[in-house]
């Protein structure tokens, strides 16, 4: 991709009305664009990253077994009325009438679609456990949408649906969520904690909120600072072993604001191992039983007799993660973006410096650009005529991680290799496209 022929509209100045870091890189490297409140379009330097995100998720997802499906974000009220949650929802919903009259929502959520999907199909308890997931739109209509897409009306989730006999397994399917997503966020270069967490509109008694530390969260957090130690690698994808990772974390005092009583706190926790602070919620787990399944007559045939089918659903907020990288990872002062590598917007940025006239470094970038692509390396290569000083701050301020200089210090297949926020190391074009393949591993 050309530069000059790219759609990433930068902005010089840092539009006012972002208030928070994420917001205010997203807009000015034309990351997204705001339609109406809440409501955003994704340009192309924004969807790359939520696309290498999503991927990400979906192949921990498909990694326990999870299955993908699409539904779609219109809904009929019928079956929302069938679990009773049609009023009880309340403004956030968005209510559509059809031509015939017919009321119609635009999803929130999906408990009930996959309900009624998995009651007319699924009638023995030889089929479970089901599990199943889509990453799909949805509508919230937030009283006070703010922070660009963290807390917006329009978002993307990937939420997933478990189907089980009994509570027993039902839990063994709550702990392959807890562990994907421990796996999930740590791809991502990030440090989610589980914490204890209310179930609000979702409903159930269990439920775990995934919070990575942030000033600008919007959830106030209390844990015992030795929960960051808790080590997952080992666990396996098996009975014991989930509810023993659960258990390591659950040793450990960490709730949102909802759950948190002073008095615990301080038993629980010695003074030195206390941290209140702030958080971003990155995804949220849930187990309520029969909640769906027992007003909507969901149920498989155990042995002659009904059972109502157990379930869970699992959320990870998937455009807020764009958000919420950029909140851990953005050097504010130094404006240096450090995407983790699998989800930079390009792999490498090649940098030629060109003089008014004087095409050869252009042709140069051009040909390296043809030995990129042989490798697999996702390039984007500035021909405009820019000054050089800041076409290195735009593609720090974009943050691609690897950047190729092509100018006098430049011979033959010797060039300056940039790791973003590091001094240039000469290199010949082979050494550099192994630096790059090795980092995109990590
Ligand atoms: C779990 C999956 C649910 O909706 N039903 C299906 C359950 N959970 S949740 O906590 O309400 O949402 C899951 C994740 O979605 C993100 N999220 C948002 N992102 C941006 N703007 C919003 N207004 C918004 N609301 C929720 C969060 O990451 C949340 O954890």
């Amino acid at each position: 991709m050309l530069f000059s022929k790219s759609f990433i509209p930068i902005l010089k100045n840092i539009p006012s009305e972002a208030k928070i870091k994420s917001h205010q890189l997203m807009l000015r490297t034309g990351m997204i664009k705001q339609s109406s409140a809440g409501i955003y379009s994704w340009l192309p330097l924004g969807f790359k990253v939520m696309k290498k995100i999503e991927q990400i998720v979906r192949e921990e997802q498909d990694n326990i077994g999870v299955q993908e499906i699409l539904m779609p974000t219109i809904q009929s009220a019928e079956i929302w009325k069938e679990s009773g949650r049609y009023k009880d929802y309340g403004e956030e919903m968005l209510r559509i009438k059809d031509r015939q009259g017919r009321d119609m929502l635009y999803g929130p959520t999906n408990e009930e679609l996959v309900t009624d999907i998995f009651r007319s199909s699924i009638k023995s308890y030889k089929s479970l456990p089901q599990l199943l997931y889509h990453i799909q739109w949805k509508f919230r209509d937030e009283l006070r949408p703010r922070f660009g897409i963290m807390r917006c009306r329009e978002f993307y989730m990937k939420d997933a649906y478990s189907f089980d006999l009994n509570d027993d397994e039902a839990l063994f399917s709550y702990n392959k969520f807890f562990l994907s997503y421990l796996k999930t966020f740590k791809r991502l270069n990030l440090s989610a904690i589980p914490m204890a967490a209310d179930t609000g509109p979702i409903g159930g008694n269990l439920s775990h909120e995934f919070i990575i530390l942030a000033d600008t969260g919007e959830s106030k957090i209390y844990t015992d600072k030795r929960v960051f130690n808790v080590d997952s690698d080992q666990t396996k994808i098996e009975k014991n072993s989930l509810a023993n990772l659960r258990k390591e974390f659950e040793k450990f005092y960490s709730v949102t604001d909802e759950k948190y009583s002073e008095k615990e706190f301080n038993n629980k926790v010695p003074e030195e191992f206390r941290l209140k602070t702030k958080g971003i919620e990155v995804g949220h787990i849930f187990y309520f039983g029969d909640k769906y399944s027992k007003p909507m007559n969901s149920s498989v045939d155990y042995n002659g007799k009904k059972e109502f089918v157990k379930m869970g659903s699992y959320g990870v907020g998937v455009s807020r993660l764009v958000g919420a990288i950029i909140e851990a990872k953005y050097d504010e002062k130094k404006e240096i973006m450090k995407w983790p590598q699998s989800i930079s917007p390009y792999d490498c940025a090649i940098i030629p410096f060109l003089n008014k006239g004087n095409k050869k470094n252009l042709d140069k970038a051009v040909n390296i650009s043809k030995k990129l692509r042989e490798n697999n390396i996702d390039f984007i290569i500035d021909d405009t005529e820019e000054n050089f000083s800041s076409k290195l701050k735009k593609f720090n301020l974009i943050g691609i991680p690897s950047q190729i200089i092509i100018g006098n210090k430049t011979e033959g297949d010797n060039f300056e290799f940039i790791k973003i926020g590091e001094n240039p190391e000469i290199s010949n074009l082979d050494k550099i496209i192994k630096l790059i393949n090795q980092s995109k591993k990590n």
